[in-house]
This record gives structure tokens, C-alpha cells and sequence, in this order.
């Protein structure tokens, strides 16, 4: 057995019961045993015993009234993962599904993406059982208070800075962000994704989206093609979903889909934008009411987007979205390019499919580190007190992303395993934080 095999086999007896968290190590300790062949100080140095096991995880009770006068109580967790490299950054998910296993499965994959952003970010997460579906203004509020009321206490710019996931936007970050400040008297950077009045940064609600797409004209341009003309589907309809979805049309594609947890839309003329953000951002309602705005669109609440023909897939919108069967009508239909918005959307059963079958497939730890890369941009506008344009964020992100892609690309070819960006990633976000780590000791 080989040192990544070993460690791999007690860390799932550690965390039993987290098929998120025992995926996600299951898909990248492997390949890291390629860097461990090249290196074998770091096992005498723990570095792969080290990287499995969060600092720490803290998990706290978030009690709350709601409007019926009634005290109700989420779980609510804090995974410091990896400090490495920099402060935790990394955001804070509400969904009724978050568990720890859920937490531990995004800090982890959160410790290569910050990596290979070249930014200097160690890997965090956090979030909480709470539904924000149906809850008035007043309930979201006084559950941002209370979470941020035990939260605050684990905080700062240069310790731990968490921004937003599924069920955290602007106004969740708002509401947290007023009872950091008023919990204690200071402005300081301790979040981002705020809004651009207080702080916030231009270019950072699109930044995962038009990330995503970079990244994607990247893999395009690799195989000799462009986005002109591209029929795509974008799975989710929430803030990675929306600005991919834009970008996407912006340069030439047809975005023929989009969904939420209720089921999908179909619309062959091309999704109208406008509308979604319409339904999403201001009724806050379900994706079905898209018939309201074009009849002719089709809406399924059973069956697979993923059988939709396209020539290239963007899946956004949460882990293990695109399975074995997915995949299979991928490429069936003549589907080329894969890139994941949301963190971990295909399962290895399907990974495998693509790779088999010649679908050029780039992971969430790459292609949707556009996020907390402009992140890092909204943290040091705070820091220097000097806000950027929107055209230099902009333009930074492209410059990352595309930085990302050739080191990913590269990466895998080095170690005999070209365009196998999977593989790229896990190794090239992994080489960093494990020199960081011998430099630094057994800590
Ligand atoms: P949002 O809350 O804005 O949107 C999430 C979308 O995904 C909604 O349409 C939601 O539908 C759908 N969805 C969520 N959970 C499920 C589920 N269990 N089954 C089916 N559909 C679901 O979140 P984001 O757009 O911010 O996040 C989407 C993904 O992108 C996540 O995986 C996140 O981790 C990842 N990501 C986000 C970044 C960011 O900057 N926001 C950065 C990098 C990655 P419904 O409303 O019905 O729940
Ligand atoms: O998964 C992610 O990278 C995010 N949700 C964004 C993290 C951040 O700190 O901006």
C-alpha cells in the first residue's frame, strides 16, 4: 500500500459517516501520491496526515425567534481547514442539508482552490442547517444576528474571512456584516460579497460566473474552438448560474437551460436573462414561473437536464448534481466540455465517463475559483481603502483564471496525464500548501 493509499484508508475510518467528505478525498489523495513519489520528506513530515484533518471545526448552536414568537434553533459550523497559506478564506452555505460532512468536503477542496488561485489564502467553510426558503426579511435577519453573535468570536482580515455559498448573498452578508460591527465598534474586512456602498467590490456578485466562462473560453481555445455559436446548459439559477449563464451569451453562445432544486427549464430559443433574475432575485420564487415569460419554453420537474443536447455543460448549482446517468446522455448527445460552477457537481462515477469518453471536464477547485479570487481583490480595497473599477477587477479575474488553466493543463501533462485538469489541479493546488507546510514545521 503507498503512503496516500494508507492515509486515505484510516482518514475514511476517522470520518465515518461523511460520504461527501470521504469523496472528496477519495478523488484527490490519489493523484497526490504522484508528488509524494518526487518527495518522500513529506511523509516523514505528516504532510499528508496533516492535510486530511481540519485545524479545527467549530460547531455552535444559532437560536432564533421567529415570527410567530417561537425560538427556533439551527446547527451552524465553521471549519477552519488549512492556514498554510494565508488567513481561512471561504464562504458560509445555508441549506437545510448542511451537515458536517458537507463542511468538511468544501474546506477541503477549498485548501486547493485558494492555492491555486496564487493568492495567499488558506482553505475555510461554514455554514448551517437553516432553509432560508420562505422566510420573511425579518427571520433571515435574526438569524444572521444570532449566527454572527457566536461567530464574531473566531473572526478577523487576517484569521478567518468568509463570504457566500448557496442561500448567503448580499443580504444574508449585510446582516452579518452590521452585527460584526456592532458586536465589536469596528469596520474591518472580516467579510466579503457585501454590497459596493459599504465596502463591497465591483465585479465580485459576477465573479464566479464570468470566472467559470474564462476558464471554459481557456479549454475551448485549447481544442481550437470558441464560445460563438455554442448551444450551452447551465444547471442552478442562483448567483454562479446567472453570471455564467450572462457571459456565456455575451460571447455568442445559446444558453438553452436552467434549474433549481424543483426542476429544470428548457427554452430552445435561449434563456431570457431578465426574466430569471426577475423570478430569482426579486419575487425570490421558482424557476417554473419562467412559462409566465415565454410559453414556449418547457419546464420538467422529473428527468435529467443533463439530456438536454449541448455542446458544452456548466453545472452550478450544487455537489454530485451530474451523476453516472447524466453524463451518459452528455456524451450521447455530442457534449465536448464540462466545467463545474458549483463545488464538486460530478460524482467519480461520472468523471470517469467524461475522461473515457474524450469530454474535455475541468473541477470546481479551478474553474469556479473566480469567486474567492475576486474575494481576495474586496479584501485588499479594504485593506488599502482604495476601491478598484470594475474593469480592473475584471480584468484580473481573467488574468487568474487563465493563470489557473495553463498551471492546471501544465501540471497534468508534467505528470504524464495531459488533460486530465483533475488530476492538474489536485497536484498543482496541493505542491504550494505542502512546501508551506514543511517550511513551517510540524504545526
Ligand atoms: P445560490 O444559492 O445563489 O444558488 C444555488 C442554486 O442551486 C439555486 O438555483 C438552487 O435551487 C440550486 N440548488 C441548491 N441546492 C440544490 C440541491 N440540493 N438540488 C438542486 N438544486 C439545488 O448559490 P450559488 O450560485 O452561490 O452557488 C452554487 C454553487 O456554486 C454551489 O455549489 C457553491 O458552492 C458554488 N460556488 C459558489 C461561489 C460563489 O461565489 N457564490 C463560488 C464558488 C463556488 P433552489 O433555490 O431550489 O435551492
Ligand atoms: O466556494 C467558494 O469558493 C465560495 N463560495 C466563495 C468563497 C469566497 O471566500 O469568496
Amino acid at each position: 500500500m503507498t503512503y496516500a493509499e494508507r492515509v486515505l484508508e484510516q482518514a475514511i475510518k476517522n470520518n465515518p459517516g461523511e460520504p461527501e467528505f470521504q469523496q472528496a478525498m477519495t478523488e484527490i489523495l490519489p493523484n497526490l501520491q504522484l508528488v509524494i513519489d518526487k518527495y518522500p520528506e513529506y511523509e516523514e513530515a505528516g504532510i499528508l496526515e496533516r492535510i486530511v484533518e481540519p485545524e479545527r471545526l467549530i460547531s455552535f448552536r444559532v437560536p432564533w425567534v421567529d415570527d410567530k414568537g417561537k425560538v427556533q434553533v439551527n446547527k451552524a459550523y465553521r471549519v477552519q481547514f488549512n492556514g498554510a497559506i494565508g488567513p481561512y478564506k471561504g464562504g458560509l452555505r445555508f441549506h437545510p442539508s448542511v451537515n458536517a460532512s458537507i463542511i468538511k468536503f468544501l474546506g477541503f477542496e477549498q485548501t486547493f482552490k485558494n492555492s491555486l488561485t496564487g493568492l495567499p489564502i488558506g482553505g475555510g467553510k461554514g455554514g448551517s442547517n437553516f432553509d432560508p426558503k420562505g422566510k420573511s426579511d425579518r427571520e433571515i435577519m435574526a438569524f444572521c444576528q444570532s449566527l454572527m453573535t457566536e461567530l464574531y468570536k473566531y473572526l478577523g482580515a487576517d484569521t478567518d474571512v468568509p463570504a457566500g455559498d448557496i442561500g448567503v448573498g448580499a443580504r444574508e452578508i449585510g446582516y452579518m456584516f452590521g452585527q460584526y460591527k456592532r458586536i465589536t465598534g469596528a469596520y474591518r474586512g472580516v467579510l466579503t460579497g457585501k454590497n459596493i456602498i459599504y465596502g463591497g467590490s465591483l465585479g465580485r456578485t459576477e465573479a464566479t460566473g464570468y470566472g467559470l466562462v474564462y476558464m471554459t473560453e481557456k479549454m475551448l481555445e485549447t481544442k481550437g474552438q470558441t464560445f460563438d455559436g455554442k448551444t450551452v446548459a447551465v444547471s442552478g439559477a442562483g448567483n454562479v448560474a446567472t453570471y455564467a449563464a450572462k457571459k456565456c451569451m455575451e460571447l455568442g453562445a445559446k444558453v438553452v437551460t436552467m434549474s433549481d432544486s424543483g426542476g429544470y427549464i428548457y427554452d430552445a430559443d435561449g434563456i431570457n436573462l431578465d426574466a430569471v433574475c426577475e423570478i430569482k432575485e426579486v419575487r425570490r420564487g421558482r424557476i417554473n414561473e419562467y412559462l409566465e415569460f415565454n410559453k414556449n419554453a418547457k419546464y420538467y420537474e422529473k428527468g435529467l437536464i443533463w439530456s438536454v443536447p449541448c455542446d458544452i455543460a456548466l453545472p452550478c448549482a450544487t455537489q454530485n448534481e451530474l451523476q453516472a446517468d447524466g453524463a451518459a446522455e452528455l456524451v450521447k448527445n455530442g457534449c465536448k466540455f464540462v466545467a463545474e460552477g458549483s463545488n464538486m457537481s460530478t460524482t467519480p462515477e461520472a468523471v470517469e465517463i467524461l475522461h473515457e469518453n474524450k469530454i474535455f471536464y475541468a473541477p470546481g477547485k479551478a474553474a469556479n475559483a473566480g469567486g474567492v479570487s475576486v474575494s481576495v481583490m474586496e479584501m485588499s480595497q479594504n485593506a488599502s481603502h482604495i476601491p478598484w473599477s470594475f474593469e480592473k477587477v475584471d480584468s484580473e479575474l481573467k488574468t487568474i483564471m487563465c493563470n489557473i488553466y495553463a498551471a492546471i493543463y501544465e501540471t497534468a501533462e508534467r505528470y504524464g496525464m495531459k488533460d486530465n485538469l483533475m488530476a492538474g489541479a489536485n497536484i498543482a493546488g496541493f505542491e504550494k500548501v505542502a512546501k508551506a507546510m514543511l517550511m513551517q514545521g510540524a504545526v
